[in-house]
Parts: C-alpha cells; sequence; structure tokens
C-alpha cells in the first residue's frame, strides 16, 4: 500500500505522491458525489453568487456530511491508514473535506500558502490528501515546497484580496515570493492520474495552477494523536461553528474528540 520510501519521504520533505492509493471505483463515487455539490452548493461554498460560481472555480468545504460516498471513502478507504502511517500516529481522525472545481479553461491560480494557519488547531501529526478526479500534467498539479512542514507558520491571507482576516498584521512572517525566486526552494509536483493522491502536511507550503482542460479535485484531511483544538477568536476557514457551544464544544487545547471528527483509524 505503502512503502518505507514513501513514508521516510513524507518525513524528511512532508510531501510525496503516491500512485492508485484509491480504486477506479472509489474515484468514479466521488465523481458522482462532486456533480450532485456542483449541482447543490453548501453553505460554505465559494462563491456563493451564481454570476461568480459561473466564473468557472468553485470551492465547497465538510460536504461529508451529507454526500455518502465522501464520508465512505474518508472512512473506509486506504486512506485513514495510510494517514497514520505517514504521521506516525496511533490514531486517524478525519478533520474536513475540501472540493475545488475549475472548468475548461479557468486560470485562476492557488496562491503560495499553509492550511494550518487557517485552522483552529495545533499539532504536527497531520496530513491532506489531494486527490484529482481527472489526469493531471505536470505543469497544472499542485506544487508544494519540501521542508517547509517543520518549518515557521506563515502568514494566512485572502487569496484574492491578500487580506489579513485571521491573524493580525505583523504576527507570522510573510510567504515568501516563491515563483520569483524558484531556484531557491525544492518544489515538488508530479503528472497524476485519477487514484493517485499528494499526501502532504498542514504546514506544507503548496500552490496551483489554473487549468486548460478542467480540473476536479478533493482533498480529504487527517489528524493525528498531538493534534488540539486552538480556540481563535475569528472566524476559521473552514469554520467550525460548532465548537463554540459551550456544552458539546471543544475548549482551546482539547482533543479533538468531537462527532465532527471521527475516528477512522483503527
Ligand atoms: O487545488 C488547488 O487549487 C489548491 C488545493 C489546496 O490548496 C489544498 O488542497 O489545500
Amino acid at each position: 500500500m505503502i512503502t518505507n520510501h514513501e513514508i521516510q519521504q513524507f518525513e524528511r520533505e512532508g510531501v510525496v505522491a503516491i500512485r492508485q492509493i484509491l480504486s477506479a471505483q472509489e474515484i468514479e463515487s466521488l465523481k458522482t458525489a462532486v456533480a450532485s455539490i456542483e449541482d447543490n452548493p453548501g453553505p460554505l461554498s465559494i462563491p456563493q453568487s451564481r454570476e461568480e460560481r459561473s466564473k468557472g472555480f468553485v470551492e465547497d468545504f465538510r460536504r461529508w456530511q451529507d454526500q455518502k460516498p465522501i464520508e465512505t471513502i474518508a472512512r473506509n478507504s486506504s486512506l485513514p491508514q495510510v494517514a497514520s502511517l505517514l504521521t506516525k500516529s496511533s490514531t486517524i481522525r478525519f478533520h474536513h473535506d475540501h472540493i475545488l472545481v475549475r472548468s475548461k479553461g479557468n486560470q485562476q491560480r492557488t496562491p503560495w500558502h499553509q492550511d494550518q494557519p487557517y485552522y483552529d488547531l495545533n499539532g504536527t501529526q497531520t496530513v491532506s490528501f489531494w486527490i484529482p478526479l481527472e489526469s493531471v500534467p505536470v505543469e497544472e498539479c499542485m506544487e508544494v515546497v519540501a521542508g517547509t512542514h517543520t518549518g515557521s507558520w506563515m502568514m494566512p491571507r485572502t487569496f484574492v484580496d491578500k487580506e489579513a482576516r485571521w491573524f493580525p498584521e505583523g504576527t507570522l512572517q510573510e510567504v515568501p515570493d516563491i515563483d520569483n525566486d524558484r531556484d531557491s526552494f525544492s518544489v515538488r509536483s508530479w503528472a497524476l492520474e485519477p487514484g493517485d493522491a499528494i499526501c502532504f502536511s498542514f504546514l506544507s507550503l503548496h500552490a496551483a495552477p489554473g487549468s486548460r482542460k478542467g480540473r476536479r479535485t478533493v482533498s480529504l484531511r487527517y489528524v493525528g494523536d498531538n493534534v488540539r483544538r486552538a480556540q481563535r477568536s475569528w472566524k476559521t476557514s473552514p469554520p467550525f461553528p460548532e465548537l463554540e457551544d459551550p456544552v458539546t464544544g471543544l475548549q482551546d487545547g482539547e482533543e479533538l474528540n468531537h462527532p465532527l471528527f471521527p475516528v477512522v483509524w483503527p
């Protein structure tokens, strides 16, 4: 399922591509879910307006809660076990799904960023699986900077307006200008086929280009033993307002022991 070499690469670089981690049937079931999500945007979908959506780049979050194929793959595929091996965590919780759909010719780029500063958690045992539903040529693949998974947190900003909506200005270092200094960074990317996935840490710096033929991707995100809630005074992306409930929510520093984050391994 996964080799020691791949586990070591993830430990060293914070990113590894794993071939045929999902079956053709599993990819088909994700396609069905994504088609349904495109037709029925959820409350967290971006953008919300029909006019903006027609520009051809839409995102959605936390749809495992109403799209059975996503829940089934998040829980029952090989991903939870691979997450456990990569993060060296004895237990794994599913954290959330993130759906990204670019229509044919949509050139909107996802800028360089780390995911973790957008979330309300701390901890190092984290992994996302970036799962394209169609083949992706290397020049249209997500890119990840090797080694950033053990480095500093960098300022999360809104992708379009570059606003510091999460951490206050000046409190975190800025994302470096990788595109104008590419030789100084170890940038990883791959040509992928359906069933392949890029596994990367929540702290790995990554970006993704637009697409000529269109690209539908599902990112499934998992956390391990040492991950704890970090209460924020702002709305995270994605938001988890349920965690603020004084009775059923989670306090700062608590384990993510909540039905929103089911244990999926073992
Ligand atoms: O596919 C993309 O455009 C970016 C994906 C991404 O940033 C992620 O999955 O965390």
